[in-house]
């Protein structure tokens, strides 16, 4: 059907027809969408033929590149064969319980069960209520509340958005559902001051200890942050963090959970990113790259602690999704998991294109635009100041971010701006030469606005 429209008809019908998530109609109609009709390895094209290469990996998940045949014929044959079952009332099929076998291969040590569902969003739902469903097993039922940080993503289902610390978000819908409590986050750059990043990184991390004592420890449920905070800003916590938040898990013996959505499958050069920085969570969020994002499929990776629970004496647990476990989602998993250990793509992204894409990001950092460039595994950030010296921001009216990211993908270049900063996840399959172009990209978009900011210097 795309074929026989035009961009301005397929920009009209989008606009009469279709709500779109996460976007102003008001900006849509105006400036009319960006149509993508086609994708090829680290590059998407638009309706009229142009190639952009895609930083963001589609929505942080295409990360094994687009047009990858194995996932395509994995869906083609599956669909074939068997298109949906369920995994209801005693019910199974093939692709869901080989893909549980393998991913139970590739968790940390102590995973050996995961519940499906169909994104992160419901992962995080049925997280909600299965710490909760764990402490009344464990005859603790006054053990409800999750801890969550400011700035989090954790979805936009009314759960996974009550997890979330993004006020403006919010405040649509009467959000956080009771049962839910924040403390701060690991953001060095913005909220550090003065402080080393370490102490910065033990202080923030001391909010837990600070809310568990508040709260009282026989009513916290769980803790959980992403890893590193994704859609907040590419939030790479001080080394102190993690380490520190563990033990006060540990001490207060209170569930961990790690959001892996965005980290999880390679993006930091191990399999999940609780694994570069040593933590030992007791459940793992995954959706998005556990198919190189080619269908929703998402889940709940569930350590022995809390599945041994579920199982000995937790009878029904009613939770669920009509395509919890499609077959055609899982066999596309079952073959990226396939490409992923074949190709070595997860050594490769810590022993090769990691090291690579950081040294170039970290050229960035001189230009007189930017007050940080941070980066690991192929997670990139870049702060944009107007002083580097001092960190200060622009006034938020100029919306330096949003007209980067504009003026970027104009040259060929997705990247995604949050406030004032830019952020990249590429997809993992990324060549030198690719990361070359982008960061060349990135800095003629920096070149650009800056003499659009400063038209005398
Ligand atoms: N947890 C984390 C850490 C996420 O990043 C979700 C849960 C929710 O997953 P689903 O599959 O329900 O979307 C996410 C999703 C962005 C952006 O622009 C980020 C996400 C989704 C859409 C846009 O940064 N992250």
């Amino acid at each position: 059907m795309s074929t026989e429209h035009s961009l301005a008809e397929l920009q009209e019908l989008d606009r009469q027809h279709h709500l779109h998530p996460f976007s102003d109609p008001r900006q849509i109609a105006e400036r009319g969408t960006r149509v993508i009709s086609r994708g090829e390895g680290v590059y998407i094209y638009d309706t009229e033929g142009r190639q952009i290469l895609d930083a963001m990996s589609g929505l942080w998940c295409v990360s094994l590149g687009y047009g990858r045949r194995e996932l395509i014929e994995a869906a083609t044959r599956q669909l074939e064969t068997l298109p949906y079952y369920n995994s209801f009332f005693q019910c199974s099929h093939p692709p869901a319980i080989e893909l549980a076998a393998l991913l139970a291969d590739v968790a940390p040590p102590g995973f050996s069960r995961v519940f499906y569902t169909n994104s992160g969003s419901e992962a995080n739902d049925t997280v909600i209520r299965m710490v909760r469903r764990y402490w009344d097993i464990q005859g603790q039922p006054e053990r409800k509340t999750l801890i969550s940080r400011r700035n989090a993503y954790h979805g936009s289902t009314i759960g996974g958005m009550s997890l979330g610390g993004m006020p403006a978000q919010q405040a649509q819908g009467d959000l956080p559902i009771p049962g839910i409590a924040h403390i701060g986050q690991p953001y060095w750059f913005e909220e550090g001051g003065g402080l080393h990043p370490d102490e910065f990184g033990l202080k923030v991390a001391g909010e837990l200890e600070a809310k568990i004592l508040e709260l009282g420890a026989d009513r916290v449920a769980a803790f959980i942050g992403e890893p590193v905070q994704g859609a907040g800003g590419v939030i790479i916590p001080p080394d102190t963090y993690w380490p520190e938040i563990q033990r006060i898990c540990d001490q207060y013996d209170i569930l961990l959970v790690a959001d892996e959505v965005i980290t999880g499958f390679g993006r930091l050069g191990e399999w999940f990113a609780s694994q570069h920085y040593a933590i030992e969570p007791d459940l793992v969020i995954f959706a998005k790259a556990v198919n190189g994002g080619y269908l929703p499929l998402g889940g709940v990776l569930v350590g022995d602690r809390v599945a041994d629970a579920l199982v000995d004496g937790g009878g029904e647990f009613f939770n669920g999704f009509t395509h919890s476990g499609n077959p055609v989602a899982c066999a596309v998993a079952i073959a990226a998991l396939q490409v992923m250990h074949e190709e070595g793509i997860v050594e490769r992204v810590r022993e090769r294109i990691a090291p690579y894409f950081a040294s170039r990001w970290q050229s960035l950092a001189t230009h007189p635009l930017v007050g940080e460039a941070r980066s690991v595994g192929l997670l990139g950030a870049i702060e944009l100041v107007a002083d580097p010296a001092t960190r200060a921001r622009f006034p938020p009216a100029l919306r330096v971010g949003e007209t980067c990211r504009d003026t970027s993908v104009d040259l060929g270049l997705v990247m995604r701006h949050v406030r004032d900063s830019l952020i990249v996840a590429p997809p993992l399959v990324i060549s030198e030469a690719q990361v070359d172009e982008m960061v060349d990209k990135a800095r003629r978009t920096l070149d650009s606005v800056a003499r659009r900011l400063r038209p005398g210097a």
